[in-house]
């Protein structure tokens, strides 16, 4: 329970933008992709003929409960009425037409979501309990979905354990994520800005936490962030690469401060030693922080719950070792490696895009 309200409260520091901005109207949010317009004409166009014969509905009802109401004790139907032809006709055919329309309307929209364009960018999108991971045409990985403005971009979904959804409602998408099959769907945003993404199929527990950000970005910038994002050794040391990790994927569960959370706190945890559920007292080194990242459920610490998640197959090895040298310095060690990042640059471009290929080293060692 405890660690429940640690978890939520921990949630609340990380500052998602809203699911309905101002600028959204009272019933849907702002309209920030090329399907936003379309959707939203069918939600008008229902909900305005359902206030519609909402209100005709109830008020013939009120007149005729008071116009044909019993006047007098035992009165009985004045006149018996079976039928009228033409009354009939006209409320079969005006809601007939209705129901096609928004089929109609529907079903074009259904389908111009079903069948991306032939020139859209690929982003695959993998749900999982209870988080998002979105892969790039670069091979690049990453918990945020970065995309750029005015153009087609097209998401692969798979599951790798219960269905998720992935939902904008910013851009009027949403798309089940199935374990053991790829579905598709696209968009086109609009407008430049941050969104939210949430998962849209009660997953667990965590479902409700389960939400990613969404980065639309002015002309020419995703190229520089998805750069930046593949390679952020470049104009970084490994400690501060630790740090920029950490910060995104582990700050929810584990401080940098001393101050308790989810997990053990990362100050002063490398060199020392801890206990395990088990009894055992183990020294907190290299080794042990990369066992505890790519299998957490092996050795669990005393006094913690086993919650957190293995990053086996989200992180590559050189981040590993970038956190590796961020708990050091957390420690109050000197990294190790604290400049070669920079210096790896500057003396070898070819060493340096080697490193940014999409790593099939690592992809075998799982
Ligand atoms: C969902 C919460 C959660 C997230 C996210 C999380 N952890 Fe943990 N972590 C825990 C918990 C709880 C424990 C203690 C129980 C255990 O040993 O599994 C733990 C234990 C650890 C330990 C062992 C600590 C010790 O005192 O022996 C290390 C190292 C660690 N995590 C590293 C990381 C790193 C690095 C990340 C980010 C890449 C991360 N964790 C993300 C919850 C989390
Ligand atoms: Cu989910």
């Amino acid at each position: 329970m405890n660690t429940l309200l640690a978890r939520l409260l921990a949630q609340t520091n990380i500052d998602w933008p809203p699911v309905a901005p101002e600028d959204g109207t009272f019933w849907l949010p702002p309209q920030a992709s090329t399907q936003a317009p379309q959707t939203d004409l069918a939600f008008y166009f229902i909900y305005w003929v359902s206030v519609f014969f909402f209100i005709l509905i109830v008020f013939l009802m009120t007149v005729f409960v008071f116009r044909y109401r019993r006047r007098v004790e035992g009165e009985g139907p004045r006149v018996n009425v079976t039928h009228n032809t033409p009354l009939e006709l006209v409320w079969t055919t005006i809601p007939l037409i209705l129901v096609v329309v928004m089929f109609y309307m529907g079903f074009r929209g259904f389908m111009d979501l079903m069948n991306p364009p032939a020139d859209a960018m690929d982003v695959y999108v993998l749900g999982q309990k209870w988080n998002w991971n979105f892969t790039y045409p670069n091979g690049h990985q990453d918990t945020e979905l970065h995309v750029p403005v005015d153009t087609n971009v097209r998401l692969i979904l798979e599951s790798q354990d219960v269905i998720h959804s992935f939902y904008v409602p910013a851009f009027r998408i949403k798309r089940d994520a199935v374990p053991g099959r790829y579905n598709k769907i696209w968009f086109k945003a609009t407008k430049p800005g941050e969104y939210l993404a949430l998962c849209a199929e009660y997953c667990g527990t965590q479902h409700s936490d389960m939400l990613a950000r969404v980065v639309v970005h002015e002309p020419g910038m995703f190229e520089k962030w998805l750069a930046d994002a593949s390679d952020p050794f470049k104009t970084r040391s490994y400690a501060e690469v630790g740090q920029l990790v950490v910060t995104k994927r582990c700050g929810g569960c584990h401080s940098i401060d001393g101050s308790a959370n989810v997990g053990p706190t990362f100050k002063d945890l490398f060199g020392s030693e801890v206990k395990h559920t088990d009894g055992a007292t183990v020294l907190v080194d290299e080794e042990y922080v990369r066992k505890s990242i790519i299998n957490p459920q092996a050795e669990i610490v005393a006094g913690y719950d086993p919650v957190m998640p293995t990053f086996k197959g989200q992180l590559k090895d050189r981040e590993i070792t970038a956190i590796i040298e961020y708990l050091k310095q957390l420690a109050g060690m000197t990294s190790t490696l604290s400049d070669v990042g920079r210096e790896t640059e500057e003396a070898a471009p070819a060493a340096d895009a080697a490193a940014s290929q999409p790593t099939e080293t690592e992809k075998d060692s799982e």
